[in-house]
């Protein structure tokens, strides 16, 4: 990403007004948390999980056929989340929101950096992997030790899970009407870290550029729907966020 690279001094202008006016909304995905050392979905599975896919193993199905394996593949991941922290690009989507009078950060993200970073109005499409709950009727569990090799019972005697939404789940019921909402009633969408291949989130993009609502994509690779946004920004959140920012800091 080069400072000078077409159309971020645009994007800028944009989101600048925008904060004054009817608002900015932003869709993450695992990019935004790959510089915080926590791996995407399409980073491969690298070490005790090579060869495991985790569209499978993060789906009721691969729960019930194999629950330990499943139990120890989040446990392994709740280790990384509760090691991590927010990153360069976390903190500028938080200092983004306290420029903007109407701001919401729709993330696809469990790791919570987002709330870690200080952002406010968040919108979790697919759950919190700190949290648990059973599985047969999703009671909350509290406190769960980590580095067990399986779920623990819930006081019903159903195994506890992780509180995300598997592939297959339906997403909290409020979730896309208020991610919709958002977009709709905001002059700029912020796409950032995201391969955009996850329903229903993936629609958000499309929903936006068909209503000409302004659309920047934040990537270092480019994606489906990079050919169709207002402005394709290459390279990594961390970097880009910041200087996007501090742009929008000076006007
Ligand atoms: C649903 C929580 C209705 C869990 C996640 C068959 C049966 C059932 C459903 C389906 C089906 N076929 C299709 C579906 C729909 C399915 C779906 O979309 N499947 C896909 C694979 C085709 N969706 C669902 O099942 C959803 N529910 O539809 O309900 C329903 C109900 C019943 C039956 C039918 C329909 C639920 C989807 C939610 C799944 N849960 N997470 C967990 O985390 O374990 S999804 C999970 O994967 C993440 O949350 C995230 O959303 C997704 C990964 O996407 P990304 O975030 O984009 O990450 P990815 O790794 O792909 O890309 C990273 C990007 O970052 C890349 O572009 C890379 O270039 C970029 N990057 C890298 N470094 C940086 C960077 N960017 C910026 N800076 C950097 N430094």
């Amino acid at each position: 990403m080069l400072p000078g690279q077409k159309g971020i001094k645009e994007v800028a202008v944009w989101l600048a007004s925008a904060c004054s006016s009817r608002g900015i909304a932003v869709l993450t995905g695992a990019g935004v948390s790959s510089e915080s050392g926590i791996p995407t979905f399409r980073d491969k599975l690298t070490g005790l999980w090579e060869g495991y896919d985790p569209a499978k193993l993060a789906s009721p199905q691969g729960f019930v056929a194999n629950p330990n394996l499943v139990w120890q593949w989040y446990d392994w991941r709740r280790g990384i989340v509760e090691a991590a922290s927010p990153n360069p690009g976390h903190l500028a989507l938080a200092r983004l929101e306290q420029l903007s009078q109407h701001f919401t950060l729709i993330t696809q993200n469990v790791d919570r950096l987002h709330h870690r970073a200080g952002s406010k109005n968040i919108i979790e499409l697919h759950g919190n992997i700190l949290n648990y709950s059973c599985f047969s009727k999703r009671h909350p569990a509290n406190f769960v030790a980590p580095g067990l090799t399986e779920p623990p019972l819930c006081h019903c005697g159903s195994p506890l899970r992780p509180d995300v939404v598997w592939f297959g789940e339906s997403l909290p019921a409020s979730a896309m009407p208020l991610a919709t909402d958002a977009v709709l009633s905001s002059s700029v969408l912020m796409v950032v870290g995201t391969s955009g291949l996850v329903q229903p989130a993936a629609s958000l993009p499309y929903i936006a550029l068909e209503s000409g609502i302004k659309v920047v994509e934040i990537n270092p690779v480019r994606t489906p729907i990079s050919d169709q946004v207002d402005v394709f920004i290459e390279g990594p959140s961390g970097g880009v966020l910041p200087y996007v920012v501090s742009l929008v800091e000076e006007l």
